[in-house]
């Protein structure tokens, strides 16, 4: 098999990382024995047609016949009746003869089944082994539809901004602005790949920041999350705007302060937090949010919030990937990244592996990911 028509594939695949969420974004090329380009296409945005609808209806444009065909596709093709038909049949009843996948469907309402029908209808299967390289890139892609599949919770990636020292604010508050206009532009295209952004009710007033991309192209804006649990957020905060929606969590107790930002288009779910003796802490139970998260089609939740939040989801092993912009400078004194001491044992620190290091104008781009993620 040469692996360049899965590579093209991957490659329009990754096109889509901002349209499709919270389907996965998934590439197919169509080609005959002699390696024609008989058409091609990727997932559209949600409820939208899938890659290889998009890739037979490319074909049938250009006027191609794709009978005895072979599809490249990034992803297995689906079984099943979602928001659009299973891409098997209309694969089967276009006479492809062969498919070549990188990766299962993690779906459990695929998994599988989409190679089963395939084979069924006489089509060849071909799937690369899980360590192929273009298989741990196609599952990289869709990092957050793979783990809200697998794990039923988002990939939760946690951005921030710090000067070499590690710090994030100085102690009279002032943080705007550490890393240059670049890395913010950099952070943008982050929040653009994500399903939702989620902050904290500190940062919410202390910034009254908007939460959305505005500094790179997007076809859509992601939703918002705020972790806020006695429901102080304004109602007229800037971050509500047309077309995203706006999830509270809050500790169940303020029914009075619902109203106001419920007119306002929030959805406020109550997650409160018991200890292990069963009493309310009047927080929010993180980790129970990551599941409410997770039913409600959050791939991949970009966090940017202040170090207590911070730290609290990193304590409760919630984060799985860091971005880290730091800028060349030192502050000195002044709030960290995360709040997650005092430790006693070098041993309880958290285990890392970086991922990336990279120059974003003059800052410095890091992305670790939690060991074992
Ligand atoms: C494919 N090709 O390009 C994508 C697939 O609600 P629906 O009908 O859009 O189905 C969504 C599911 O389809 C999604 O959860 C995943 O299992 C699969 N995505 N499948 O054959 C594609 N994006
Ligand atoms: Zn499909």
């Amino acid at each position: 098999m040469n692996d360049s028509h899965l590579r093209n594939a991957l490659l329009l695949a990754q096109s889509a990382i901002k349209l499709t969420n919270p389907n996965p974004r998934v590439g197919c090329y169509i080609e005959d024995a002699s390696g024609r380009v008989l058409g091609q296409g990727h997932t559209q945005k949600a409820g939208g047609p899938h890659a290889e609808v998009m890739a037979l209806r490319d074909a049938a444009e250009k006027g191609n016949s794709v009978e005895g065909a072979t599809a490249y596709v990034t992803l297995e093709p689906c079984s099943h009746h979602g928001r659009t038909g299973p891409c098997c049949d209309a694969l089967i009843q276009a006479g492809i003869k062969k498919v070549v996948a990188t990766n299962l469907d993690p779906n459990p309402l695929v998994a599988g089944n989409g190679f089963a029908r395939l084979r069924a209808a006489g089509v060849e299967v071909e799937v690369l082994a899980p360590d192929h390289p273009l298989a741990v890139q196609s599952r990289e892609l869709n990092i957050g539809f793979f783990s809200r599949m697998i794990r039923k919770t988002p990939w939760v990636r946690m951005k921030v901004a710090a000067s070499l020292d590690g710090t994030t604010a100085l102690d009279n508050g002032a943080s705007q602005w550490i890393t240059g206009p670049d890395a913010r532009a950099d952070g943008h295209a982050w929040r653009a790949r994500s399903c939702a952004i989620l902050t904290g009710i500190g940062t919410v007033l202390a910034d009254r920041p908007r939460l959305d991309v505005r500094l790179v192209d997007t076809p859509r804006q992601p939703h918002l999350v705020v972790v806020d649990s006695t429901l102080e957020t304004p109602p007229d905060a800037p971050f509500f705007i047309a077309g995203r929606a706006v999830f509270i969590y809050t500790n169940g107790q303020n029914a009075s302060k619902r109203a106001a930002l419920e007119q306002v288009g929030a959805t406020i779910v109550d997650m409160p937090e018991r200890n292990p003796q069963g009493e309310l802490t009047g927080k929010v139970d993180l980790a129970a949010m990551m599941r409410d998260l997770g039913r409600r089609e959050i791939n991949e939740l970009h966090v940017e919030a202040g170090f207590k939040l911070n730290g609290s989801l990193v304590r409760a092993g919630l984060v799985d990937e860091f971005v880290v912009y730091l800028a060349p400078k030192l502050l000195g004194q002044g709030a960290g990244m995360f709040h997650i001491g005092p430790l006693t044992e070098l041993s309880q620190g958290v285990q890392l592996e970086f991922k990336s290091t990279e120059m974003v104008g003059p800052d410095l781009r890091v992305v670790a990911r939690v060991q074992g993620r």
